[in-house]
């Protein structure tokens, strides 16, 4: 079946708008139309950050927090343009339009910047980080910076590391306890290859897709199911088109704020600081919010009536099992060493 891009006649209508605003990032007038006037000292740098997932969800909440801050500490000569639910396109064009300079921030999960830095496809190794707590250790410590450090290559600067959160299995025909329940299943998969592998080897039949696409293929029965944290379950109303949860917990998803680099050059010493702090602090804030909200949401998930199966330890050491043929793989192509120096940092982190 033909996909439908559901973003499609809303992503030209915007990209004019936003040339018309001035190339770059950088303009002398007030970015918006309206009547507003410009910032007070001259130039107004502008941001225009966007993001996949709605306005309700903490990743909005922790943009929002760092329009504020920016705002603020560089007194208005930096101005934040806040874009959610897919406005400015997927996940992969923004940070497309980050690498042009047609968009200044974005926040993806790990995966799709796969396609742009390979070794990112370490993070989404199944069953990788035990917790959030060893995730944070991990990706705000030495090893985390290495990853940041592959991304200015690409043109793209990252700034701090978010959360997304542990992943869990939705699905529309039965509930899942085991691969085995997972047989044939019809499972959207974010536009990542090791995602597909490891979903092929536990049985389900992947295919990718992009986020925006995702709610109405779930509705139209074009997938059986998909997988994410509980928090983007409830918010984007997948209980509405999905009946069953299982807590199969399978990949911790981080977050990466990133800018465009050419937009980060261009900033003063004191403005690249700023954008810098900001990005790691509205980041606190939006992983204990994410927190709060991966906690509660799956109680409301049952309330409002999906089944919840709960996956045992042995099913999952099944999976962790079926998966590892896929991961040697991947160490290959990632090398071995930084895979290995990984999985070291994971065991430091639990000391
Ligand atoms: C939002 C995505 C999303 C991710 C996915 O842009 O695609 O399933 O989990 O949250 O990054």
């Amino acid at each position: 079946m033909k996909k439908k891009k559901l973003g499609f006649f809303l992503v030209p209508a915007l990209a004019l708008m936003l040339t018309a605003c001035g190339g770059g990032g950088t303009t002398e007038e007030a970015p918006e139309a309206g009547g507003e006037a410009a910032a007070p000292a001259g130039e107004t740098k502008v941001i225009r950050a966007g993001i996949g997932l709605n306005d309700q969800h903490p990743q909005y909440l922790g943009l929002l927090r760092f329009k504020e801050l920016v705002e603020e500490r560089t007194e208005g000569a930096i101005e934040v343009q806040t874009y959610h639910s897919g406005q400015l396109g997927d996940d992969r064009t923004m940070t497309e339009g980050l690498q042009l300079g047609s968009q200044e921030v974005t926040i993806p999960s790990t995966a799709p910047i796969a396609n742009f830095v390979p070794e990112y496809s370490l993070f989404d190794f199944p069953f990788l980080f035990p917790s959030e707590e060893v995730a944070d250790t991990v990706l705000d410590g030495e090893m985390g910076q290495r990853f940041l450090d592959m991304l200015p290559a690409q043109n793209l600067v990252g700034l701090a590391y978010w959360e997304n959160g542990f992943r869990n299995l939705t699905n529309d025909v039965r509930p899942v306890a085991s691969a085995e329940d997972m047989k044939g299943l019809k499972i959207r998969t974010m536009e990542n290859e090791l995602h597909l592998e490891a979903f092929r080897a536990l049985g389900a039949n992947p295919t990718p897709m992009a986020f925006t696409e995702l709610f109405a293929a779930l509705q139209q029965g074009t997938v059986d199911g998909q997988e994410n944290p509980y928090a983007t379950i409830y918010l984007q109303k997948y209980q509405e088109v999905q009946d069953h949860v299982s807590n199969t917990q399978h990949i911790y998803s981080p977050f990466v704020f990133l800018m465009s680099k050419t937009f980060f050059d261009g900033l003063t010493p004191e403005q690249q600081e700023i954008v810098q702090v900001a990005a790691v602090e509205a980041g606190q804030y939006q992983r204990e919010l994410n927190r709060e909200a991966n906690n509660q949401y799956l109680a409301d998930l049952q309330e409002e009536g999906m089944t919840f199966t709960e996956i045992s330890e042995e099913a999952r050491q099944e999976m962790v099992d079926l998966i590892a043929p896929v991961l040697e793989k991947y160490a290959e192509r990632i090398g071995e060493d930084l895979v290995q120096e990984m999985y070291d940092a994971i065991e430091a982190a639990q000391q």
